[in-house]
């Protein structure tokens, strides 16, 4: 064997507004550092094949209602069904590329007015991500993408109001915001630029979120 044995996988989370790119870079990003020989598996959250995340799809496609706290805390849930599966892979040497995380849980909700602080607690030791890409991309320009106002919070207006909460969340040592503005192949090579060092680097043993 050769290479950095032992050493983990990482955690690289993407995040951003609806429309902002996030699911054609984690593919492309996928890709291509497998072609560099590193073990990498694609995530999404919400992840809509789960029993709960049958609820969740239901609510955003306008099927179901629930109380904003109902939805909040199963988006929440959601994301835990998954971290033994996640730390088993992370810990075998598998990097993982996951399309959105708590921070969309956090953005939101706290957009439709919930209290940011309340937000936040039920992801508190989630496994804290190596990097989080911040793509942005004006509410306008994402508006004017393909498909958008199909599902539940796709407003501009609303859009908006989920960016200024991403803002605040912002984490300077570990998140980094790119450009959702380019051609794909743009956009590709900067989230490159951010994470090839990470994937490749000892970053230590894995950590839990806000704590
Ligand atoms: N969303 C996503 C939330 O409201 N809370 C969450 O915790 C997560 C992970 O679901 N508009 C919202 C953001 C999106 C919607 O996500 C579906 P996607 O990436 O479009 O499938
Ligand atoms: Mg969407």
């Amino acid at each position: 064997t050769y290479g950095k044995t032992s050493s983990r996988g990482k955690l690289i989370v993407f995040e951003g507004c609806d429309r902002s790119g996030k699911s054609t870079q984690c593919a492309m990003l996928t890709e291509r550092l497998r072609k560099d020989g590193h073990k990498v598996e694609q995530l999404k959250f919400p992840d809509r094949t789960t029993s709960i995340g049958h609820m969740i799809n239901n609510y955003l496609a306008n099927k179901e209602e629930q109380r904003d706290e109902v939805i909040h805390l199963l988006f929440s849930a959601n994301r835990w069904e998954s971290m033994q599966k996640m730390s088993n892979l992370l810990l075998g040497g598998t990097t993982l590329v996951v399309d959105r995380y708590a921070y969309s849980g956090i953005a939101y909700s706290a957009a439709k007015g919930m209290d940011l602080q309340w937000c936040r607690q039920p992801d508190v030791g989630l496994i804290k991500p190596d990097k989080v890409i911040f793509m942005t991309l004006s509410a306008d320009r994402a508006s004017e993408r393909a498909a958008f106002g199909e599902e539940r919070y796709e407003k501009k207006e609303f859009q908006a109001k989920v960016e200024k909460i991403f803002e605040q969340l912002f984490e300077k040592s570990y998140w980094q915001n790119v450009s959702g503005d380019g051609t794909v192949e743009e956009v590709h090579n900067d989230v490159y630029g951010v994470v090839s060092q990470i994937v490749s680097s000892d970053c230590g043993p894995l950590e839990k979120l806000w704590t």
